[in-house]
């Protein structure tokens, strides 16, 4: 906010970002509400995973602090903080969690008309050696009459109303689109606000990164495999890709946003769906994608297309730069003509 010497006196706030959208939008304001609730609870996440080693908050369940208290891991004090938030938001009528098998139907006295689904912490398992992690969330409308049920949580990424996510990184960024682009929001720690970093980000066409985990090579089917050939041994002359894996959706994507390239985490034999989750990993990375510009597919279809089955169910990913995720795509025809 300030460079030392002046400091911004207007300065653009999330939640003033927020507020003047949601009166161009001649809204009511309960999803104003809903995205500045879930943005309290990202302070607050980010502020325990910052001091999560000091205050023992890390890892293995069960474990206590210095003064002996029973602490919650990161990521279930995390599920709290986001489900508690959004519960007395007044906004919400569904959540489904990474972390509950089942949706949360919302009191009838608490209810509103979004559905939220959300992973409150995605990778987790980088935790314990301070590698970056992050909060994903997507927000539906209810469409149904009556009585909210996990049902109504089973929509198209392209019904999205909001979605973005929360990375817990160098700094603390929120990264959100309601629909007009994608906007990117510092944590100023000083104020305890997010501010306004890059607005209306564009991916480019075509970046020189792949991100995926060769360590699953030997079950990659015969498209991923020729592809990956090729970034690294590139026929036409360019020059070879550089391979990024932070093994972290949340700071592997927002480097794709940023530097360009492609991020994958294709089905294998081993996993035949992949391993992320569509409702609340693929679906709003992927709507971050194309509302940047970019492109998000399961190597047969359009993410934001699928008409999902059930809240947990996988689907492979692969999104990024349009030239890029392009050319996946002609091998994957060339391997796979009738999927
Ligand atoms: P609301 O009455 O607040 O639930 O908003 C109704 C609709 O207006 C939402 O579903 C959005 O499509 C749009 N809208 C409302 N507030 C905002 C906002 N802050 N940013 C973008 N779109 C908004
Ligand atoms: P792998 C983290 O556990 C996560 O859900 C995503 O954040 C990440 O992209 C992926 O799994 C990493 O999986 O198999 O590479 O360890």
């Amino acid at each position: 906010m300030s460079d030392g010497g002046s400091i911004d006196t207007n300065v653009v706030t999330l939640t003033r970002f927020v507020l003047e959208e949601g009166r161009k939008a001649k809204g009511t304001g309960e999803l104003t509400t809903l995205i500045n609730s879930l943005c309290t609870a990202v302070k607050a996440i980010s502020s325990a995973v910052r001091k999560g080693g000091i205050a023992h908050l890390y890892g293995i369940a069960g474990s206590t602090n210095v003064t002996g208290d029973q602490v919650k891991k990161l990521d279930i004090l995390s599920n709290d903080l986001i489900i508690n938030m959004l519960k007395s938001s007044f906004t919400s009528c569904i959540l489904v969690s990474e972390e509950d098998a089942k949706a949360i139907i919302i009191e009838p006295d608490k209810r509103g008309k979004y559905i939220v689904c959300f992973d409150p912490l995605d990778g987790s398992s980088n935790i314990d050696c301070l590698v970056s992690i992050g909060t994903i969330f997507a927000v539906y409308k209810k469409t149904t009459d009556g009585e909210p049920c996990e049902r109504d949580a089973l929509q198209p990424g392209r019904n999205l109303v909001a979605a973005g996510y929360a990375l817990y990184g160098s700094a603390t960024m929120v990264v959100l689109s309601t629909g007009q682009g994608v906007n990117c929001f510092m944590l100023d720690p000083a104020i305890g606000e997010f501010i306004l970093v890059d607005r209306d980000v564009r991916m480019k066409k075509r970046g020189n990164i792949y991100s995926l985990n060769e360590g699953h090579a030997k079950d990659f089917d015969p498209a991923i495999t020729e592809y990956l050939h090729r970034k690294k041994f590139p026929q036409d002359g360019s020059a070879p890709y550089a391979a990024r894996y932070v093994g972290s959706m949340v700071a592997d994507v927002h480097r794709t946003l940023m530097y360009g390239g492609v991020f994958l985490y294709p089905a294998n034999s081993k996993s035949p769906e992949g391993k992320l989750r569509l409702l609340y990993e693929g679906n709003p990375m992927a709507y971050i994608m194309e509302q940047a510009g970019g492109m998000a597919s399961t190597g047969t279809e359009t993410i934001l297309d699928i008409q999902p089955k059930h809240i947990h169910q996988k689907s492979p990913v692969v999104m990024g730069s349009t030239d890029d995720v392009k050319e996946f795509l002609a091998i994957h025809k060339k391997h796979f003509p009738k999927k």
